[in-house]
C-alpha cells in the first residue's frame, strides 16, 4: 500500500507498506489479524516473508493441530517456537477477532477499555530540510494532533527539535524517537535535548543494551522511554526496576500479541509507569485493535495512533478519522471494523516497493 508521503527514520526511508494479513476461518466465523513486520528486517529481526514462512511452516500447523482453541490458549500452543513475536501476535489477534465476533464482544470490552476515544499523536519522519519539516508539523497541528513525535538521528536532532519547539510553543507535547541510532559516546550530546522540554526520548541505543539506557537516564532530565528493547513483560519489569526507562511504548506486535501487551500495561500501572500505544503504520485492521488497547487506564500519553489519512489514501477498512485530536474506539464485535475483502484481493497482486535503506 503506497504511503501518502515517504516516512524516513534513522534506519531507512519507506514509501509503501507491504502488509501481511492473517485470516482464520473457524466454525464460529472468521477473524483477521495484521502482522506489523516491515518488508525488511530493519526495525526488528522480523520481516514480512519471514513471518509468512514461520506462520505457514510452524504456527498455523500447530494451531490447526490443537483443535478447539481460544485466544487465551494461542500463546501456549505457539510457545515451542522461539521469538517470532510479530508473527505470533498476528495469529493470536485473528483468533481473538473470530472469538469476539462470535460472542458479540468488542476488543475494547475484552481488553478493559475505560474510554470511548483516545488521544492521538503523530510520528513525523526525518525531512529533507527544516522548512519541509515545519510545514509537515504545522499541517498535523492544524489537523488537531495532540502530540508531535520527531524521528531523530545523529546529524538530525538539536536543530529540528529546536525549530519545532519554537513553532509549537513551550506547552505543546513534543517527543523524539531515535530508533537505536546513538551510542553511549553520544550521552553528552543527547543531554542538550534537555533544553527543549521534551516529554521523552525513545530508544536511543540498541535494543539489547539496557545498561546504556540506565546510564543515559542518570545523565539526562528528559525521561527515557524504551520501544525496541521491550519484548515482553519480564523485560519491561527488569528495565523499570533498573531505571532504564520511566515510560514504555507498548506495541502488541513487538511483544507477541495484545494479551501480553495488556500484561505489560498492568505491570506498568502497578508501578506508576505511564505507557502509550506505539504504531507500525497499521492499516485499519491493526489500528482498530491499537485504538482499543490505547483506551486502557494506564495509557495516559497520546499514542502513535494517527488517522488513516496520515498513512494511506485508501484504507483496508472504514477510515479512522481524527475528531478533536482523538480516534473513536470501535464498538462492534471483535475489531469492530469490516475488512474490505475485495480491495485485499485486488491489492494482493500489486507490485511491491521495498524500503530503501538510509
Ligand atoms: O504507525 O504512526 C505510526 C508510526 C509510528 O514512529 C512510528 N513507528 O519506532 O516507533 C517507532 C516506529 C516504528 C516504525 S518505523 C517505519
Ligand atoms: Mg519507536
Amino acid at each position: 500500500m503506497p504511503l501518502v508521503r515517504p516516512f524516513e527514520t534513522s534506519f531507512g526511508r519507506q514509501t509503501a507498506r507491504e502488509v501481511l494479513l492473517v485470516r482464520v476461518i473457524t466454525d464460529a466465523g472468521d477473524g483477521w489479524g495484521e502482522c506489523v513486520a516491515m518488508a525488511d528486517p530493519v526495525y526488528s529481526s522480523e520481516y514480512v516473508e519471514g513471518c509468512a514462512d514461520v506462520i505457514r511452516s510452524y504456527l498455523a500447523p500447530a494451531l490447526l493441530e490443537a483443535g478447539t482453541v481460544r485466544a487465551a490458549d494461542v500463546a501456549s500452543v505457539l510457545d515451542f517456537v522461539i521469538g517470532h513475536r510479530m508473527a505470533k501476535a498476528a495469529v493470536e489477534t485473528a483468533v481473538l477477532d473470530a472469538q469476539l465476533r462470535a460472542s458479540g464482544t468488542s476488543f475494547g470490552e475484552y481488553f478493559g477499555a475505560v474510554r470511548p476515544e483516545v488521544d492521538c499523536g503523530v510520528s513525523v519522519g526525518i525531512a529533507p530540510d527544516l522548512d519541509s519539516l515545519l510545514a509537515e508539523v504545522a499541517g498535523y497541528v492544524e489537523e488537531g494532533y495532540r502530540r508531535i513525535k520527531l524521528k531523530i538521528k545523529p546529524g538530525w536532532d538539536l536543530l529540528p527539535v529546536a525549530a519545532v519547539r519554537a513553532l509549537l510553543g513551550p506547552e505543546a507535547l513534543l517527543q523524539v524517537d531515535a530508533n537505536t541510532a546513538y551510542t553511549i559516546a553520544d550521552i553528552d550530546h543527547l543531554r542538550e535535548l534537555d533544553a527543549f522540554g521534551l516529554l521523552l526520548i525513545e530508544q536511543p541505543f540498541v535494543e539489547e543494551d539496557i545498561a546504556a539506557h540506565v546510564r543515559l537516564a542518570r545523565a539526562i532530565d528528559t525521561p527515557v522511554c524504551l520501544d525496541e528493547s521491550i519484548t515482553g513483560t519480564r523485560v519491561a519489569i527488569d528495565a523499570i526496576e533498573r531505571d532504564a526507562t520511566s515510560i514504555i511504548n507498548i506495541k502488541a506486535g513487538r511483544v507477541g500479541g495484545y494479551l501480553e501487551a495488556i500484561r505489560i500495561h498492568d505491570a506498568c500501572l502497578e508501578r506508576d509507569v505511564p505507557v502509550w500505544c506505539g504504531g507500525m503504520l497499521e492499516t485499519g485492521i491493526g489500528r482498530a485493535a491499537n485504538v482499543a488497547l490505547a483506551a486502557l487506564p494506564g495509557f495516559t500519553l497520546p499514542g502513535d495512533t494517527s488517522a488513516s489519512n496520515r498513512y494511506f489514501a485508501e484504507d483496508l477498512t472504514e477510515s479512522f478519522v481524527l475528531v478533536d485530536g482523538r480516534l473513536a474506539v470501535p464498538a462492534g464485535p471483535g475489531s469492530g471494523v469490516t475488512v474490505r475483502t475485495e480491495l485485499v484481493e485486488e491489492w494482493k497482486s500489486r507490485p511491491t516497493q521495498l524500503i530503501t535503506r538510509a
